[in-house]
């Protein structure tokens, strides 16, 4: 009988678990970063009514939100990206499976700054194996600075990414596009990454 009852909640206990991955979404101020957690939890939580958009503000301290892509469970963390929280951002690096970077494509005066960032990053130890994803957002404005345009400007980070998986996507957290593409790559990424298993959750 107790044997039996081992099995069967082994048995539950593997059908109702849920691996456990924490995102972090870092990016200058402005960049778009809360807004496209907004989007992506609009577009993977089915009963989820999304905030509206245009009331988003600056972010001072951090978003927590959670999704659910087949088996995985990410939760995101969106810190915020002004300059005096930046300094914040390593605190969460040991923790985190995967990191996703919005760089506003509208902003070229600020692009070396936003480089500069990125690389401090990515030179992290913390963050050593962990795959990235940049994201090239704003991309519905017009005038906005191409995906080359972006790979360009951020050519000698190149050899700092390492051993670790790297997309550049093109997408706006506005609208919606792109979205989509940039998380199911991620959901891919993490799950493959044997150096950083994760967390094991009961479904309850
Ligand atoms: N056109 C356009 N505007 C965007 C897009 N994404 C964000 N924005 C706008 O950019 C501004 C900043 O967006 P946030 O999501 O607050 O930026 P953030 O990166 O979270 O900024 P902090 O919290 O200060 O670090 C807002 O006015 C957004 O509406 C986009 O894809 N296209
Ligand atoms: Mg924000």
């Amino acid at each position: 009988m107790s044997r039996m009852y081992t099995l069967l909640s082994g048995l539950y206990k593997y059908m109702f678990r849920r691996d456990e991955y924490c995102i972090l979404i870092l990016g200058l101020d402005n960049a778009g970063k809360t807004t496209f957690l907004e989007q992506t939890k609009t577009r993977f939580n089915r009963n989820y009514k999304g905030m509206s958009l245009s009331k988003i503000t600056t972010t001072v301290g951090l978003n927590i939100g959670t999704i659910d892509v087949g088996k995985a469970r990410l939760m995101f963390w969106d810190l915020g990206g002004q300059e005096e929280l930046q300094s914040l951002w390593d605190k969460y690096y040991a923790e985190s499976h995967g990191v996703i970077y919005v760089i506003d494509s509208t902003d070229e005066e600020r692009l070396s700054e936003t480089k500069r960032a990125f690389e401090k990053m990515i030179t992290s130890e913390a963050l050593e194996g962990v795959p990235i994803l940049v994201l090239a957002n704003k991309q519905d404005v017009e005038t906005c600075l191409s995906i080359p345009d972006i790979k360009t400007a951020f050519s000698d980070c190149i050899n700092k990414i390492g051993k670790r998986d790297c997309l550049t996507q093109a997408c706006s957290a506005l609208t919606g596009k792109g979205v989509n593409e940039g998380i199911e790559w991620m959901v891919k990424c993490v799950i493959r990454n044997i150096h950083r298993p994760p967390r094991q959750k009961d479904i309850t």
